[in-house]
């Protein structure tokens, strides 16, 4: 256990945890030991496990107050948390105590750990790296809050019926949210709607409809307990609770319309993850999380008995992409019709504070607001956006619009409203440049830099790979976890036999509690001798799953004329969830379930060739994937992955990638070498150069019998003998539409998968590859990305030493 400033210190023993369980127990559940369910014991140990985060928590708010510095805000609609209980435990450096302390209770740590229900507050990479960033500035002891919405219902979760997605609630708070505080009085009454009023004294928005805001506080540990910041998380509670006047002539639902309304605006995450609603309870949604949170901030601020003026010498705002856009118009709003600003000085206040991180090119990504709609729930906002473009106009001879064609154009007005704005890696925010804000760059030359995305290596290496963990305590010593690079020091052992062994018995164990897992959850059996191919991510047409079922199926007729063949047994797994609305995601869903039902039947290939699809894949079954996995499929059409997230985690739990040259792919590969990277594709020039060409996909199939004959089989129902037509249509699509050059990149792609192939099966130097991908992409830890937005775009300092290791 870590004390105050993290030195290994008041020891919390086994003992002592154990006693603090026990009174948990019968304090905070009032449950008999002799009755307790693993329920019982993981809120128990949750409860005990947060008692030891308060007090870092309230040295760290101390010390904040003291240092008069500048806090940093993140905004984001998402936080894809997954766990914490184990998250807490190693950075409280109480895992192996946690453990111990419950088998003296007679309780499995590990099925207390699994009972707990992931927090997922998001959809994919944006939320989960908006979680490794809290993590990351916990760690590095940078003051900052964490802004988001508590959503009743996170990601849906997945099903399969008869191989097809179908959608259930999801439910976490049904029990206790064992990590949070609730903060009653911490509210912030929100408008929407309504009318404006010239005043003498300015504009006054007098708003049709008001809900309560109301704040829910996560601490956010760091690794080695050194500090502690906020996750604040914004529910909706209704300004009026119950209406007693329509219970009482009978109409109870009537009664409870106000709450259900209100409660509706933090009800439920949207599960789209690339295309933009428009709906209008999204825009309140947005509006209503941030609007809490500017106000809160501000209020902050201001307790500190600042001026005004000085503003963004004490704060810095991240806008997690577009969705809290309306953080610029408010917080002018608050300064002008709240402090008496100039429009002027209240815009540039704002911007020094702003700053914009863009995650997607995909136009359908970008948010438009209708301006009908925009104008109903926030009049008042869309005169300040006019007065924001007015004063953008003023001060460039820019032909860019916020207002345009009748819709807000939100990635503008972050841009504009911003002092920096950042891309995910260097390929895209190169991109980011030349296509979607090329104008804008010419108006603001030096405001778009990048930052490279990065992961939390407590979560995504120390806690969910203790098998490797402790192999790199032996060998290079135990402070890498807060000093990533330091796995560098693995290098010159990648060679080495005695450590090779050691790693790859590493991967065999994680691998063997998969098929185990894979086994008592789902009773599938996978052979933990083949290699694991394994590709985990939303489901998207630009991530190309359906690219990866279709080499399958190609490899499937390799393997069946020549099954004596010497083939490297592969088991494919994939991973994901597709949009509810997504309908061709939802396909390539089915598709990949009905060839795995057909290629897992067939008695000559199955020990050589399997498809796995585990349902509900979520950030807790990642940390199970990612360890035992062998190769990482990263194979999205060059330009359009941002950045990728999971790249990071397969290679630094010592997996290769596969993988075209797109997002942080093309830095991962120059890290690890390009020997130690199983590259294909068209690059993201070619892309564009050959969709411009005329029947590309055509001619590509048409220069591919390997890829012809796939698609004919499946267009002729080989994998859906009850509904032969049920995927023509989507290999009509290859052939009529395939924007994302899935025919293109096919035959390349199935040439880099033998590559693997002929590597895999000369151990050595497949270890030694995979071992230089562990030690080499240290770069990747989230702690560089954060000291990275630390220097370039906050200004804000730590204040922890580092860590003394
Ligand atoms: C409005 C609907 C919506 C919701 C979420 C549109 C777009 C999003 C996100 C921006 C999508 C997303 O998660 N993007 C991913 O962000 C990761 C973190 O930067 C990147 O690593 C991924 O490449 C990018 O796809």
């Amino acid at each position: 256990m870590y004390d105050q400033g993290g030195t290994p210190g008041g020891a919390i023993t086994a003992e002592r945890l154990r006693d603090a369980i026990l009174r948990h127990l019968k304090t905070s559940q009032g449950i008999d030991a002799a009755h307790a369910t693993t329920y019982h014991w993981r809120m128990a140990l949750s409860l005990s496990l947060r008692d030891l985060v308060v007090d870092p928590w309230f040295a760290s708010t101390r010390a904040t107050y003291a240092a008069k510095g500048k806090r940093v805000y993140y905004l984001s609609m998402e936080f894809l948390i997954g766990r914490l209980i184990e998250d807490v435990a190693v950075n409280l450096g109480l895992d192996d105590t946690a453990a111990q302390a419950m088998k003296m209770l007679g309780q499995d740590y590990g099925r207390v750990v699994a009972d707990e229900p992931d927090a997922a507050l998001g959809n994919g990479g944006l939320g989960r790296l908006a979680a490794c960033f809290m993590d990351s500035l916990a760690t590095l002891g940078i003051p900052a809050f964490g802004y988001g919405i508590r959503y009743e219902h996170g990601l849906f979760e997945q099903h399969f019926e008869d191989g097809r997605q179908v959608e259930v609630a999801e439910t976490w708070l049904n029990q206790r949210y064992a990590w949070e505080f609730e903060r009653p009085e911490v509210t912030y009454t929100i408008g929407f709607g309504g009318t404006l009023h010239e005043t003498e004294a300015g504009v006054e928005w007098a708003s049709a409809e008001t809900v309560i805001a109301s704040a829910y506080d996560t601490p956010v540990v760091g690794w080695q307990a050194k500090w502690a910041n906020t996750l604040r998380l914004w529910a909706a509670k209704p300004t009026k609770v119950f209406d007693l006047t329509s219970f009482n002539r009978g109409d109870y639902i009537g009664a409870s319309r106000p709450e259900a309304l209100a409660r509706t605006i933090s009800r439920v995450l949207y599960p789209d993850d690339t295309t933009e609603t428009g709906k209008e309870l999204r825009l309140k949604q947005e509006y209503f999380f941030t609007a809490a949170s500017i106000q809160d901030l501000l209020r902050r601020f201001l307790s500190e008995g600042y001026a005004i003026e000085s503003l963004s010498d004490h704060v810095a705002i991240q806008l997690n992409d577009t969705h809290p856009a309306i953080a610029g118009p408010e917080l002018v709003r608050l300064l002008v019709d709240g402090h008496g600003l100039t429009m002027d000085k209240a815009i540039s206040i704002a911007r020094n504070c702003l700053a914009y991180t863009n995650h997607t090119l995909l136009p359908e990504a970008l948010e438009r607001w209708d301006i009908g709609l925009f104008e109903k729930v926030l009049p008042r906002h869309l005169q300040i956006i006019e007065a924001i473009e007015a004063d953008h106009l003023a001060k460039t001879a820019s032909p860019v619009r916020i207002i345009e064609h009748g819709s807000v154009k939100m990635g503008e007005l972050a841009f504009i409203m911003g002092h920096k704005v950042n891309g995910v890696s260097a390929l895209h925010s190169d991109l980011v440049k030349q296509t979607v804000f090329a104008d804008l760059n010419r108006d603001y030359p030096d405001r778009i830099i990048n930052e490279t995305n990065g992961i939390t290596p407590r979560r995504w290496l120390y806690s969910c790979n203790p098998p490797l963990r402790r192999l790199i305590d032996d060998t290079i010593g135990t402070d890498w976890p807060a000093d990533l690079d330091k796995l560098q020091g693995l290098v010159p052992f990648a060679g080495d036999a005695g450590f090779q062994d050691r790693f790859q018995a590493a991967k065999a164990e994680n691998k063997v509690g998969l098929a185990n897992w894979l086994a008592s959850r789902d009773g599938v059996t996978i052979n933990p001798a083949a290699m694991f191919d394994v590709q985990i991510k939303r489901i998207h047409e630009y991530k190309r799953q359906l690219m990866n079922i279709l080499e399958t199926v190609a490899l499937w007729n390799e393997v069946r004329e020549n099954p004596s063949g010497d083939w490297t047994p592969r088991v494919k797994i994939f991973g994901g969830k597709a949009a509810p609305g997504y309908v061709v995601a939802k396909e390539i869903i089915h598709l990949i379930n009905n060839v795995a039902r057909v290629l897992n039947a067939d008695p000559q290939t199955r020990d050589l060739l399997q498809v796995v699809f585990p349902e509900n894949y979520n950030v807790s079954m990642a940390e199970l994937l990612i360890p035992a996995s062998d190769l990482s499929e990263q194979i999205s059409t060059a330009g359009k992955e941002a950045s990728g997230t999971g790249n990071m985690k397969f290679a630094l739990n010592g997996a290769a990638t596969i993988g075209t040259l797109d997002g942080a792919n093309v830095e991962i590969r120059d890290c690890v070498g390009a020997e130690n990277f199983f590259l294909f594709g068209l690059t993201a020039a070619e892309v564009v150069a050959r969709r411009a060409e005329p029947g590309f996909a055509r001619a590509a199939i048409a220069a591919s019998p390997r890829l012809s004959r796939v698609l004919d089989q499946i267009a002729g129902g080989m994998f859906s003998p009850g509904e032969p037509s049920r995927f023509a249509g989507l290999v009509q699509r290859l052939h009529d539409d395939d924007y994302f050059l899935v025919t293109c990149d096919f035959d390349d792609y199935y040439r880099a998968q033998r590559e693997v192939d002929q590597v895999y099966r000369d151990t050595a130097r497949w270890t030694e590859l995979t071992v230089l991908n562990t030690a080499r992409v240290g770069w990747f830890s989230s702690d560089r990305t954060i000291a990275g937005y630390a220097r370039d775009i906050w200004g804000a300092k730590p204040l922890i030493g580092r860590s003394e290791g």
